[in-house]
């Protein structure tokens, strides 16, 4: 089939809350229910292209369902591009505002294009893009979260093992700085030296406390610091990229490659790790990964995997990805982790597909 002929029909999106296995306790919030809509781009030729969001909030589905049904009436006849659908949603949504949950709809409405356009070549995504298909470095991100210190040695083990990971990420922000200096001791012993660790703060800081607290792990061979303060405030991550010795990692608040771009003009950063539904899907990360290419900045992904996965094999600076099973319950053949290394199945697009039993039994 030529793919120049595949023609959006529809677009379905069906909203559905997951039980999380280890809750997420973060500064910002904690969520033990975990929304996810399930984005499915009907073409008149009978390939579906499907994608899922991961809004956070459950209340956010209200909003963001009907807004990619209105994307699919507007552009439904519209020739699979895409790139210009992705043009065509962000502009039919511009006088609202160009970011947040109009950017959020359409980069949802994007990774499924990029799936149906893929399937329709009968390749896998990466190998759509000019890569192949292969293994992409993961790091390991589905737990330690903000609990007792004392309970973090035994999780820490579990999680390397879930996929013999060399690599975790552990959350800070507890009440009092030795609070988590504990945690990152408990992780450390329970590891040794072999694991690199992330730690991330999730916003949760004021800049004179980041300041104060990014200093008293500065020596403790993290692989990076991540998002210690409000994700704009890119003057206080100028300064604190000044003063770490530690690699600071932001981005997955960046709304749009133009927000990475600026980030990395003012310095604010060492590192980015932007997210799919927040850069643009697909396309928002191929622009992105052309920036951070271009300045030479490391770039990791945040959640979504299976999409992560194929982009990262075509990204010049490709770090690591984030490693999360959250969707795994309601997808048919969940992707593969050995040896900490994510696999690409040799299937065409994404090589997403639903469990229609599992997606009934939690559809809401
Ligand atoms: C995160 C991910 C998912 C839910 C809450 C927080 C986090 C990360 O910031 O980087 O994994
Ligand atoms: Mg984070």
């Amino acid at each position: 089939m030529s793919s120049t002929r595949l023609t959006l029909r529809g677009i379905t999106a069906r909203p559905v809350v997951l039980k999380l296995k280890r809750p997420v306790i973060a500064k910002i919030a904690t969520i033990t229910e975990w929304p996810m809509i399930l984005i499915d781009l009907l073409t008149e030729e009978g390939i579906v292209g499907r994608a899922y969001l991961e809004p956070y909030v459950v209340k956010s589905m209200r909003y963001l369902v009907p807004a990619l049904n209105d994307l699919g009436a507007l552009l439904k006849g519209r020739i699979v591009a895409p790139v210009e659908l992705f043009d065509a949603a962000r502009k039919s949504l511009h006088f609202v505002g160009y970011e947040g949950l109009s950017l959020i709809a359409a980069s949802g409405l994007d990774m499924a294009a990029w799936d149906a356009l893929a399937k329709a070549a009968d390749l896998p995504l990466c190998v759509l893009l000019g890569g192949s298909v292969g293994a992409v470095k993961s790091y390991n991100s589905n737990g330690l979260w903000l609990r007792e210190p004392a309970a973090l040695a035994a999780e820490a083990k579990e999680l390397r093992d879930e996929g013999g990971f060399t690599a975790l990420k552990l959350r800070m922000g507890r009440p009092r700085v030795s609070d988590d200096l504990a945690a990152l001791d408990a992780v450390r012993k329970a590891l040794g030296d072999e694991i690199e660790l992330m730690v991330d703060f999730n916003q949760g800081l004021d800049l004179s406390d980041a300041l104060r607290r990014c200093h008293a792990i500065d020596d403790s061979g993290l692989a990076w610091i991540e998002e210690p303060i409000l994700y704009d405030n890119l003057d206080g991550y100028a300064k604190l990229a000044a003063e770490l010795k530690t690699p600071l990692q932001i981005g997955e608040n960046f709304y749009g490659p133009r927000e990475m771009h600026k980030a990395i003009q003012r310095s604010a950063c060492d590192l980015v790790m932007p997210d799919f539904m927040r850069i643009g899907g697909v396309t928002g990360w191929m622009r992105a990964a052309a920036i951070a290419g271009g300045a030479g900045v490391p770039m990791s992904t945040h959640l979504y995997p299976e999409v992560a996965a194929h982009v990262m094999r075509v990204t010049e600076t490709a770090h690591w990805l984030e490693w999360q099973d959250w969707a795994n319950p309601i997808l048919k053949t969940p992707y593969q982790i050995k040896g900490g290394l994510l696999h690409i199945p040799d299937a065409p697009g994404l090589g997403l597909e639903w469990d229609e039993d599992a997606v009934r039994h939690h559809l809401v």
